[in-house]
């Protein structure tokens, strides 16, 4: 083990689904990540618990596609709850799914009824509304186009043009791609949006400051009449979004809004590459600024509630890698 100074009794882990992809909540016995800011509770996490992300969110316990949760208390007056979410490579700043899974898991628990919650995370504090049906609406921190038609040459594909955006995570959205967005062609998307994401990496095309651009939005034409748009969303550890990505989705409005393609209050709805759809909108942020505030719209359904157990015996109980 690593990481983690003591193996802790045991864990309790609530699992749910957001339109096919999964999150891991740990609901009670997480590692005391401390008080103060939530991006200081990420820090402490990435330095001294890395080794609970590797065991949830890693095999043998865990697999690729889950994106965990550590649920902290409050970090700023009103708030429900913090929470840091991660993946098989690392963490995430916001995570839609997650919060609409994170929310259902509340409820199943009992914790929480219907009505409006604000949820802190490492890029500022999210407000969640539970509906009575069990519907979710994540608003969602203030998201904006960061740099329009960047053109850049991805190796044994040719030049892709996209935008880059923040929606709590950066994204490269990009619709010239050439592939159709279906579950048949997820290996060559797959392949493509990894060859993106490096190509952007090896170019020195970054997010805001720096910040590494770590999924890639590839857009194309919705499979059913009644929605706006599909994508295939490459998360960080190159799993495949199986959900519409609240925090790709919230990208992909700040661009909407940014060419005027999309009004204020409009509803656009996202199917991801499965055909699972998130309902969507926007609104002006306040101040005037060219930011947008998203809301996502969804379902999470729980599907497991259980210990975890650390047996001190197995030297892969903290996950591999
Ligand atoms: O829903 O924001 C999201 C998300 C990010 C990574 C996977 N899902």
């Amino acid at each position: 083990m690593s990481g983690s100074s003591t193996i802790p009794p045991s864990a309790r882990i609530v699992d749910s689904h957001t339109g096919g992809e999964p999150t891991r909540l740990v609901v009670d016995g997480g590692p005391d990540l401390g008080g103060g800011l939530m991006q200081r509770r990420l820090d402490v996490m990435r330095a001294k618990h890395d080794a609970w992300r590797r065991a949830l969110a890693n095999e043998p316990r865990g697999h690729d596609v889950i994106v965990g949760g550590i649920l902290t208390p409050p970090a700023e007056p009103g708030s429900l709850c913090g929470v840091i979410f991660f993946n098989n490579v690392g963490y995430l700043g916001m995570c839609g799914h997650g919060t609409i899974g994170l929310v259902a898991t509340l409820a199943h628990l009992g914790r929480i009824q219907p009505g409006l919650h604000r949820i802190d995370t490492p890029v500022g504090t999210v407000r969640a509304e539970l509906h009575a049906d069990g519907g979710v609406t994540v608003a969602n921190v203030a998201s904006y186009r960061h740099r329009q038609g960047v053109s850049v040459e991805v190796p044994g594909h040719g030049r892709v043009t996209g935008d880059v955006a923040w929606g709590g995570n950066w994204f490269f959205l990009c619709a010239d791609h050439g592939l159709a967005l279906t579950q048949a062609a997820i290996p060559q998307l797959t392949d493509l949006a990894t060859r993106v994401r490096q190509a952007l990496a090896e170019a020195g095309i970054t997010g805001a400051a720096g910040a590494v651009i770590d999924h890639i939005e590839l857009l194309g034409p919705p499979a059913h009449s009644a929605h706006h748009g599909r994508n295939f969303v490459l998360c960080p550890g190159l799993a495949y979004d199986r959900s519409p990505c609240g925090t790709g989705t919230s990208a992909k409005l700040a661009c909407l809004a940014a060419d005027d393609a999309l009004k204020p209050g409009e509803i656009w709805h996202q199917e991801s590459v499965i055909g699972s759809v998130f309902s969507a909108h926007y609104e002006r942020a306040p101040n005037g600024s060219s930011t947008v505030l998203p809301f996502i719209h969804g379902h999470a359904y729980v599907t497991l509630d259980a210990q975890v157990v650390f047996d001190p015996r197995d030297v892969l109980t903290w996950g591999i890698g």
